[in-house]
């Protein structure tokens, strides 16, 4: 009685168009470039391709700033490229879901340059208010990348409301005729033959009516506003019915704050197949949210996991990821990129393809790619400059105050090219790349992964296959092992009469671990592991290796 789906078996790979592969040599990764290496995620054994947005854009926010859903950007290539993309991955057996980014336009879209001239057919397509003067904003509305969410257009001669960028005003979904286009817009992608959306920031887009002051105390002021707001069931609803219903499709809905209780409403029949939420990404930062940073809480990650393991047993599913384009580097943050670079990026490979949901790998992640260190003149990321920006006019004295948050959490980190060769530019572009090559490609590359039996990518391909195989791995019951355990994560998962029980030492030191009573009398085959197994014995309590992972199969 397993409730099988496509997406629920798949492995995603997420590819950053602009740090992938650049085929023309500006610098600038392109869909030709994808084209040139869908062999290679072929190769790796993934099934579906996630790319971050492709679409005309001023590039305020790398593509989160759209000024034309229809049509692909110039430096990425044109719309045959795309097609051509998509008919070599569905060669394959592989699919594409692309990022639905509606929240927010660039402010060089069609709709906003009519809204800002006061076009009276586009006048109601974002949220503008009257003020006199630059400090007079309407509201307390924090924005994720800057100080308020308002800025003033001197042509409208009214502030308009921008949760990220000042270039990236926000759509007002109250209006139906906005509704109504980017239904038409999703239904234009879909019938091209896609296999799905990832959905940006998809529960900001109800905003309370009038939009009133936030509380000051919470986290980001105006979110009890503009988090899951009054209308946000209701716009789900239509976009299901008027786009989504009858389609097999992947829906990946990113949400801002979202629980596993809230994530569990949202996700299943007629909803999202699953959701990109963040809770798991705060488990190494202090009360002042990303910037500061804070040692790895495991028992605050075992509490998180589980808790979204269980809530979504039933009827939901989970998206399982430990980086994308807007976190630095896994191995760097959760494991150790110096000496135990290799078996830690092991570990954590281990530790997300053996959990119930489905596996996001992040372009790199699959050779341990890591973290770089970052001069201010080398930054392109909006968030961290915007950062860097305000760290200096409020608390720094000078860059190098904040270079060590800017070092451990910038998304630049995630950005640098991806590392084909040890050559020039890491074999990413003949031309000089748009953002700094990581100086590790010399010891971190596909090259050098590929030649090496025992690379962290070969490890992955066979965590693939392994999950390719067993049911168990996808669809199994999952369950908390060794609950306080201070350096080990442990769990069961259970499918049937089969059992595995995976151990994470999320540490570089060699914690004890005993397993003999829940094991029992009952053979325990080890089936992954990271390290060579010299006694992989469970009737006597064991010590772990610095960042040792096994797997052991009791089916
Ligand atoms: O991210 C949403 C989001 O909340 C992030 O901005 C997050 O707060 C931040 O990256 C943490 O560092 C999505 C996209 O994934 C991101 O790339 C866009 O910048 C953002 O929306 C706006 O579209």
């Amino acid at each position: 009685d397993i409730d099988r789906e496509w997406w629920k078996e798949a492995v995603v790979y997420q590819v950053y168009p602009r740090s992938f592969n650049d085929s023309d040599g500006d610098g600038i990764g392109d869909i030709p470039g994808i084209v040139e290496k869908v062999e290679y995620l072929d190769d790796l054994g993934v099934d579906v391709v996630w790319l971050n947005p492709v679409y005309e854009s001023p590039m305020a926010d790398n593509g989160y700033d759209i000024a034309d859903y229809q049509s692909i950007h110039p430096e990425f290539g044109t719309m045959d490229d795309w097609e051509r993309l998509l008919e070599e991955l569905h060669d394959r057996d592989m699919r594409l879901i692309m990022d639905l980014v509606v929240n927010h336009t660039s402010d060089e879209h069609e709709w906003f340059r009519q809204s800002r001239e006061g076009d009276a057919e586009y006048d109601d397509y974002y949220h503008w208010r009257s003020g006199d003067h630059e400090d007079d904003v309407p509201n307390n509305w924090d924005s994720f990348f800057s100080d308020s969410a308002w800025s003033y257009d001197d042509e409208r001669g009214e502030y308009y409301l921008h949760l990220f960028d000042e270039k990236q005003p926000d759509l007002n979904w109250r209006n139906e005729d906005v509704r109504d286009e980017v239904f038409e817009m999703m239904n234009w992608w879909l019938e091209k033959g896609i296999d799905g959306f990832r959905m940006d920031v998809v529960n900001l887009i109800s905003k309370t009516e009038g939009l009133p002051d936030g509380d000051p105390e919470s986290g980001l002021t105006g979110e009890d506003h503009f988090v899951d707001g009054p209308n946000i069931e209701q716009y789900f609803e239509e976009m299901y019915d008027r786009t989504l219903d009858g389609r097999d499709v992947m829906t990946v809905g990113e949400m801002i704050n979202v629980d596993a209780d809230r994530a569990d409403e949202y996700v299943g029949e007629e909803g999202f197949s699953m959701l990109i939420h963040f809770e798991h990404m705060g488990v190494d930062t202090g009360d002042g949210g990303k910037w500061t940073l804070a040692d790895l809480d495991l028992h605050e990650l075992k509490r998180i996991i589980t808790d979204w393991q269980e809530t979504l047993d039933e009827d939901g599913w989970n998206c399982l990821y430990l980086s994308n384009h807007d976190q630095p580097r896994a191995v760097s943050r959760f494991g150790d990129d110096g000496e135990y670079r290799v078996e830690s990026a092991k570990m954590l490979g281990t530790f997300l393809f053996t959990l119930q949901g489905t596996p996001f790998v992040f372009q790199g992640q699959e050779i341990g790619m890591t973290n770089a260190d970052w001069e201010r003149e080398e930054i392109r990321d909006v968030e961290a400059e915007n950062h860097v920006e305000m760290a200096l006019d409020d608390w720094a004295d000078s860059y190098e105050d904040v270079r060590p948050q800017i070092e451990a959490r910038s998304r630049d980190n995630a950005r640098t090219p991806m590392q084909w060769t040890d050559g020039e530019n890491a074999g990413f572009s003949e031309g000089d790349p748009w953002i700094k090559v990581n100086e590790r490609h010399d010891e971190i590359n596909v090259e050098a992964a590929r030649a090496d039996d025992e690379s962290i990518w070969h490890y992955y391909r066979e965590l693939i296959d392994l999950r390719d195989d067993r049911d168990i791995f996808v669809y199994g019951d999952y369950e908390l092992l060794l609950p306080d355990h201070s350096e080990v994560f442990a769990y069961r998962r259970t499918l049937g009469d089969e059992e595995l029980i995976a151990v994470c030492n999320f540490f570089g030191g060699e914690p004890e671990v005993d397993l003999a009573e829940i094991v029992g009398d009952r053979d325990a085959d080890l089936l992954v592991s990271n390290y060579d197994p010299e006694d992989a014995a469970v009737d006597e309590p064991f010590a772990l290796r610095p960042y040792e992972t096994r797997v052991y199969d009791l089916s």
